[in-house]
C-alpha cells in the first residue's frame, strides 16, 4: 500500500515536472531534440504494441491447455517459436536501425555560419563564452546562456576540473565534459522558451546545485543582449553603489572574480560584469535578488555546502552598499 502511494506520487512529480515544460524530453524545442523524442514514441508503441501481442498469447494458450502431443502438434510448436523468434529479432533490428539513423542525423556539422559557445564545467558552476573575432569583443558569463532562434549552435564543452555532463533536455542528449578534451554539441533552435538544464554526470558534492538556464530568444533579443554584455560594466551612479565598488575592490572577491571595467580580474570564479542581467545565481540554486545576492555573498557555504566561495564578514551597510553595487551591474 505504501509502495504504491510513493510510486504514484514519484509518477505525479514527473508528470508534473514534464508538463512545466521547461525541464522535459517530450517538449522538444530543437531539431535535433524533436528527432530523440520520435525515436522515443517509436520505441515506446513498438514495445507496447509487442507487449500486448505477446501477452494476449500467452493468455490464449494459459486457457486452452491442449494436450497435443503428437508428432504434428510438435512440429507446429517448433514453427510458432521460430516464426515469434523471427518477429521479435525483426523488430528489434527495426529498433537498432532507428537509433542510428537518429544518433547519425544529430551530430551533423554545423556549418561555418553557426554560432559558437564555449561550455566550461567548473566544480559546481558554468562559465560560458562568446568568443568574437577580437578578443576585446569577447563575452564571458556564467550559467545563463541566451541562444537565437534559427540560427545553428556549436557547442565546444571542455571542463576545467572533473567530469561533467551538459543536459538541456528540451535541446538535445546529453554530453559530457572531459578535462584535457574538447567535445562539442550541435542544435538548432526552432522554438522560443525558457529551458532547464543539469549536470548530468556526478562530479562532487554540490552536483545537484550544478544548474543551468537556456534563454532561446529572436534573433532580434539576442544579439541586443550580446551587445550589452560585450560592454564594460557601467560605472556606480550614486554614493552607495561607489562605496560598494570600494568593499568589493578592497575585499577577497578581487582575487576569483572578474568585473570587466570595475578593475578586478580574478579567473576562478563567475565573471560579474553584467551579474545583474541573469536571473539565478549560484548556478541557478537561487533568484537573483537583493536578499538572496546578500545571503550568498556573507554565507555561501549553508547555501552550497563546499562550494569554492569562502564566507565574507561584512558590516551591515558595507553588505548593502556592496549589494546596490552588484545590483548595478546590468
Ligand atoms: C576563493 C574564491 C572566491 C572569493 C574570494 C569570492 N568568491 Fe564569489 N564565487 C566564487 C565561486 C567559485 C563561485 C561559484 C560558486 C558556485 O556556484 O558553485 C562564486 C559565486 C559568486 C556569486 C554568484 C555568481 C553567479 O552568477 O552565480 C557572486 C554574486 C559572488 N560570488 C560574489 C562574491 C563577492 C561579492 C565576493 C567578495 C566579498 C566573493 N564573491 C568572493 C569564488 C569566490
Ligand atoms: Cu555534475
Amino acid at each position: 500500500m505504501r509502495r504504491t502511494g510513493r510510486g504514484s506520487c514519484a509518477a505525479l512529480f514527473l508528470f508534473a515536472a514534464g508538463c512545466r515544460g521547461v525541464y522535459s524530453t517530450l517538449d522538444p524545442a530543437t531539431r535535433e531534440a524533436a528527432r530523440i523524442t520520435t525515436l522515443h514514441w517509436v520505441m515506446y508503441w513498438m514495445c507496447a504494441a509487442f507487449f500486448v501481442a505477446m501477452m494476449t498469447v500467452l493468455a490464449v494458450a494459459v486457457s486452452r491447455q491442449r494436450r497435443s502431443e503428437t508428432p504434428e502438434g510438435d512440429r507446429r510448436r517448433s514453427v510458432s517459436v521460430a516464426v515469434a523468434a523471427g518477429i521479435s529479432t525483426g523488430l528489434l533490428l527495426v529498433l537498432l536501425a532507428a537509433s542510428v539513423v537518429t544518433g547519425h542525423a544529430n551530430v551533423a556539422p554545423a556549418g561555418a555560419k553557426a554560432l559558437e559557445i564555449e561550455v566550461i564545467g567548473h566544480q559546481w558552476w558554468w562559465e560560458v563564452r562568446y568568443p568574437a573575432r577580437s578578443s576585446a569583443h569577447d563575452v564571458t558569463t556564467a550559467n545563463e546562456i541566451h541562444v537565437p532562434v534559427g540560427r545553428a549552435v556549436r557547442l565546444q564543452l571542455s571542463s576545467g576540473d572533473v567530469i561533467h555532463s551538459f543536459w538541456v533536455p528540451n535541446l538535445h542528449g546529453k554530453k559530457d565534459l572531459i578535462p584535457g578534451r574538447r567535445t562539442s554539441q550541435v542544435f538548432h533552435v526552432e522554438k522560443e522558451g525558457t529551458f532547464r538544464g543539469q549536470c548530468a554526470e556526478f562530479c562532487g558534492y554540490q552536483h545537484a546545485h550544478m544548474g543551468l538556464v537556456v534563454f532561446a530568444e529572436s534573433p532580434r533579443l539576442f544579439e541586443a543582449w550580446l551587445d550589452r554584455q560585450r560592454r564594460l560594466a557601467s560605472e556606480p551612479a550614486g554614493g552607495a553603489e561607489r562605496h560598494g565598488r570600494e568593499v568589493f575592490l578592497s575585499s577577497p572577491c578581487v582575487l576569483c572574480h572578474t568585473i570587466r571595467g570595475g578593475g578586478a580580474f580574478g579567473h576562478k570564479a563567475p565573471d560579474l560584469t553584467h551579474l545583474a542581467s541573469r536571473t539565478t545565481i549560484a548556478s541557478a540554486t537561487l533568484p537573483n535578488t537583493p536578499g538572496h545576492l546578500a545571503g550568498w555573498v556573507t554565507d555561501p557555504q549553508s547555501i552550497k555546502p563546499g562550494n569554492r566561495m569562502p564566507p565574507n564578514i561584512l558590516a551591515a551597510n558595507d553588505l548593502d552598499d556592496l549589494v546596490s553595487y552588484l545590483r548595478s551591474l546590468r
